[in-house]
């Protein structure tokens, strides 16, 4: 890393989204009277009789949850988006300013384990495998529907980001539209394949494994990197080793890589603060709009809220929200405390 950058306020350019974030270490030193969180409190029953998620139980809708024993989709009770939502455009007084249309898809949820008390961190890689077998059976029925551009999968953990519930869980949310985060994706992915003839995220991961500065871990399939242009303290981005569009067409191999991948992520998370890390994570298959993507790369993007210990996180406020994203410690830094965090956990 350039020696001014380690210590001195500057921007870095995020090719994948093309934008700017500012990094400013300077200010890794201010003093903090602000919010800290209380610790999430950590589940241990196995079973919770009260949770919609659990084998057997009743969910919130009135329907009732399988007695499954290994992973469980089931249409979201209270879905964001429906199939059969009407279309229409509108553009009232064709200014171009109140411009709306319809948007339909299909939202589910995905139980990750029948046991109420595990997290990707606490699975075993046989475990985990399957979850991953479901994502990528999901991609490939959502994504060959009439009308899906884009299957979404990601998974909240934690109250802090959101998850309403503990039972370990993620969700997949299939769209007509692509949404905001692939449209800049897939921009910055297109620029760069039209001028250099290579696709940016494999050219970017040769570069990273050359340097290694940021580079948190690997096995023989991925690679987990904290981006030169992360936005989130400890945000990382897992890496296929091979150029690959979509999971469905990882090998077996591949597939149980990348969940021994994933649960080494959530694990040496879990070890940064010694706390249940919260974090939204979720994967970027190239979209399922019927076009070719050959400048796309799938990866996965681990976006964790916490700034510097188990109860004080990152807030997107202020500049963030009205200038640009802006972090204070380098991720260069990052990538050493979670590689030290890594090796903690053995
Ligand atoms: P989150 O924990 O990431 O919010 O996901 C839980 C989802 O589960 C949420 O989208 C759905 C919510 O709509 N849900 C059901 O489908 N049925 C229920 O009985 C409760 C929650
Ligand atoms: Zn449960």
């Amino acid at each position: 890393m350039n020696p001014l950058a380690e210590k001195n306020p500057h921007r870095r350019f995020n090719p994948l989204r093309r934008e700017w974030v500012l990094v400013s270490p300077n200010r890794t030193q201010r003093p903090w009277q602000g919010q800290t969180e209380t610790k999430a409190a950590v589940d241990v029953v196995s079973y919770d009789p009260e949770c919609y998620l659990c084998p057997g139980n009743l969910r919130a809708g009135g329907v009732r949850t399988e007695k499954y024993t290994s992973t469980y989709v089931f249409e979201n009770d209270f879905a964001a988006l429906k199939p059969d939502a009407p279309r229409f455009e509108s553009d009232e007084d064709d200014a171009g300013l109140l411009v709306a249309e319809g948007e339909s898809g299909v939202c589910r949820v995905i139980c990750f384990s029948p046991r109420h008390d595990l997290t990707l961190a606490k699975m075993s890689v046989e475990e985990i495998r399957p979850v991953v077998d479901v994502w990528a059976a999901q991609c490939v029925e959502l994504g060959a529907r009439d009308g899906i551009a884009y299957v979404q999968v990601f998974e909240n953990r934690g109250a802090m980001m959101g998850a309403s519930n503990p039972h370990p869980h993620g969700q997949i949310w299939a769209s007509r539209s692509l949404p905001n985060e692939i449209v800049a994706e897939l921009a910055g992915q297109k620029v760069y394949f039209e001028e250099k003839d290579e696709v940016l995220l494999c050219a970017y991961l040769a570069l990273e494994e050359k340097l290694g500065e940021r580079v948190v871990t690997a096995n023989e399939s991925f690679v987990v990197v904290v981006p030169f242009w992360a936005v989130w303290p400890f945000e990382v981005m897992i890496l296929p080793r091979r150029h690959v569009a979509r999971l469905e067409e990882m090998t077996d191999v591949e597939k149980t890589d990348f969940a021994a991948i994933l649960r080494e992520v959530a694990s040496t998370y879990d070890q940064v603060f010694d706390t249940p890390f919260p974090y939204s994570m979720g994967l970027h298959p190239a979209p399922y709009d019927e076009q070719d993507h050959p400048e796309w790369q799938f990866h996965a993007h681990f976006y964790p809220p916490l700034l510097r210990s188990a109860t004080i996180r990152k807030f997107m406020v202020g500049f963030e929200l009205l200038g640009g994203p802006q972090r204070d410690i380098t991720p260069e830094t990052a990538a050493e405390m979670l590689r030290q965090a890594a090796a903690r956990r053995g």
